[in-house]
């Protein structure tokens, strides 16, 4: 998959996909992303890419035209659109069920939101998806965009080690993780459940299982719902 980020911080997109699980999946060709700097579109010789909101009030806005050079510039080549993602807080919120989607495409351009805004033409002249990453407001797009990045790389075959299809389960069954122990089999007078030690397999899954239920119900009654109401 190949994802490029238009953004005012590229070192921040760079520096982070070149690290851990990112950067060993990206030396394997397995993603690739290119962070792109918005200024380098500005059409002043001192890179503005902001000005004041018509209309007035507090802050600055993102021009339109140095956005769409700098869109144009990475898809010029594409044989067909691709999706781009605009990071908001006014955006749809980015669960497991979206980053699967969007690991099922080729091709992502993910714009980062800043300042007050962006200018609304060129988000309707380009974004096809509206993403926040929660109800709370952050100074940027480029953790949402490296959140993003991170959720959807993980579910491309080859860049995690194990199954990935476990690994996923837990949210698309609606039920959060079971706890997990290695050793030693006391620590801080605390033993490891016996079930674990027990080599019964079927007693193991039951126990995980119950321990997946009991914990979701408690922190994230809005999650049991959801699973309760899914069978
Ligand atoms: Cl995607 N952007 C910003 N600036 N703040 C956010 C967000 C995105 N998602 C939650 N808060």
């Amino acid at each position: 998959m190949h994802i490029s980020v238009l953004t005012l911080f590229p070192d921040l997109i760079t520096e982070a996909v070149h690290t851990s699980i990112l950067g060993r999946a990206a030396e394997a060709g397995l993603i690739s992303v290119d962070a792109v700097n918005i200024r380098d579109f500005a059409f002043n010789k001192h890179h503005k890419v902001d000005d004041y909101p018509y209309g007035g009030g507090a802050g600055m806005v993102m021009q339109a035209e140095p956005v769409y050079l700098a869109y144009e510039a990475v898809t010029k080549d594409l044989q067909r659109k691709p999706r781009v993602i605009y990071t908001t807080p006014q955006g749809k919120v980015f669960d497991q069920k979206m980053a699967a989607e969007f690991a099922a495409e080729e091709e992502l351009v993910i714009l980062c939101g800043h300042y007050e805004g962006v200018d609304e033409r060129v988000l309707t002249e380009i974004v096809t998806d509206h993403v926040s990453i929660g109800d709370y407001v952050l100074t940027g797009g480029e953790l949402p965009a490296l959140i993003m990045i991170d959720a959807v790389s993980r579910l491309i075959p080859g860049v995690l080690h194990n199954d990935l299809s476990a690994e996923t389960e837990s949210f698309e069954n609606n039920l959060l993780e079971y706890p997990q122990y290695s050793r030693p089999e006391v620590w801080h007078d605390m033993r490891v459940p016996d079930v674990l030690l027990s080599g019964h397999h079927e007693n193991v899954e039951k126990w995980r299982f119950e321990q997946s239920v009991e914990r979701t119900l408690s922190r994230r009654p809005d999650l049991f719902e959801r699973f309760l109401s899914q069978k």
